[in-house]
């Protein structure tokens, strides 16, 4: 069960760091799909701390594109710094962060938060990409696939110096869980880095339990508590629809259910991201409900579809659809 105090719950409606729109409005996703009830239903404390003010890409518009691309990274920073010094104000008075993205950018401040708070961390990072890629080498220039790199200590420096210090993470305490869509060269920059990346073969190959195990023990060794950052986009696109990225041959719904029950009974936790849930991609909500549960499952907690229609709804809340 839970070893802190409660739970604060922080929103990052941060949508520069993407190309598509609406991952801004994942932590109102969020918190209707019921993250609240399903926090009460545990009996765990929890404090909503709001969101982020953060511009959008929309309030960016009239400004010529290179006007836009410095502004975009001058809020990812300022964001990055707010939610970073959060992240660490939670942890220190003894709570749980649960961070609600927002697009992978987001990562930058909590992970920052979560180090500074612990010192030396284990890091998980749950996602179809390992978000290693620096400004050289992004096929995109988009910073949502930069921020694992960034923690590490490669990148633009006002990113990878966020709350003064840099790295945040060594790299023998961080492993990759699901990775599938991998860039070459983010691939040479992990294998040079000696960062261990379970991908969807290895999880096929030698069985998800054993890759579980091995990750737990990776983040675990050496460190004080373990932070999760958690992409959607891990999921298969019929599971999760309503993410950036959607593409055949994410995880099952089994699979990620047993990564996320294998991580809270496995490691020390810190917090964690729930992150590029976007609704205007989304069928009807499903994906940030399902990131609910999957929140719960870490939190050691079982919360699916049958506690909600059995249990759950037998509890007084506000109606959802
Ligand atoms: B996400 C890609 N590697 O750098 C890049 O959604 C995709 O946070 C990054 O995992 C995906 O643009 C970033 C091609
Ligand atoms: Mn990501
Ligand atoms: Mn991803
Ligand atoms: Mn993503």
């Amino acid at each position: 069960m839970l070893n802190h105090k409660s739970v604060q719950v922080i929103g990052v409606p941060l949508d520069l760091g993407v190309s598509k729109l609406g991952v801004d409005m994942g932590p109102t996703a969020l918190r209707y799909a019921g993250i609240f009830e399903a926090l009460r239903y545990a009996g765990i404390d929890y404090r909503d701390a709001g969101d982020i003010d953060v511009l959008r890409n929309f309030s960016l518009d009239p400004l010529s594109p290179a006007e836009r691309e410095q502004a975009k990274l001058r809020e990812i920073i300022r964001t990055s710094e707010t939610l970073a010094r959060f992240t660490a104000k939670a942890i220190e008075d003894g709570h749980m962060p649960i961070v609600l993205g927002g697009d992978h950018s987001t990562a930058i401040g909590s992970v920052a938060g979560a180090a500074k708070a612990r010192g030396r961390i284990g890091l998980i990072w749950i996602d179809a990409h390992p978000d290693a890629n620096t400004p050289e080498t992004s096929p995109s220039g988009n910073v949502h696939g930069m921020p694992l790199a960034i923690s590490l200590g490669h990148g633009m420096p006002e990113l990878v110096n966020c709350l003064g210090f840099a790295p945040k993470v060594r790299p023998e305490d961080v492993c990759i869980v699901g990775a599938k869509d991998i860039d070459p060269e983010e691939r040479k920059f992990l294998t040079r880095m000696g960062i261990r990346m379970f991908t969807t073969f290895d999880i096929e190959n030698r069985g998800l339990a054993r890759v579980m195990q091995e990750a737990v023990d990776v983040v675990s060794r050496g460190t004080n508590g373990v932070y999760v950052s958690f992409d959607a986009d891990v999921m298969d696109k019929r599971v999760a629809p309503g993410t950036g990225i959607t593409t055949r041959g994410g995880l099952t719904y089994r699979e990620i259910s047993f990564i996320m029950r294998s991580i809270g009974a496995g490691v020390e936790l810190i917090g964690f991201d729930i992150i590029e849930v976007n609704p205007l991609l989304d069928k009807a909500n499903g994906t940030a409900e399902l990131c609910v549960e999957l929140a719960m499952a870490m939190l050691g907690v079982k919360y699916t579809d049958y506690e909600k229609k059995y249990l759950a709804s037998n509890r007084p809340g506000q109606e959802r659809n």
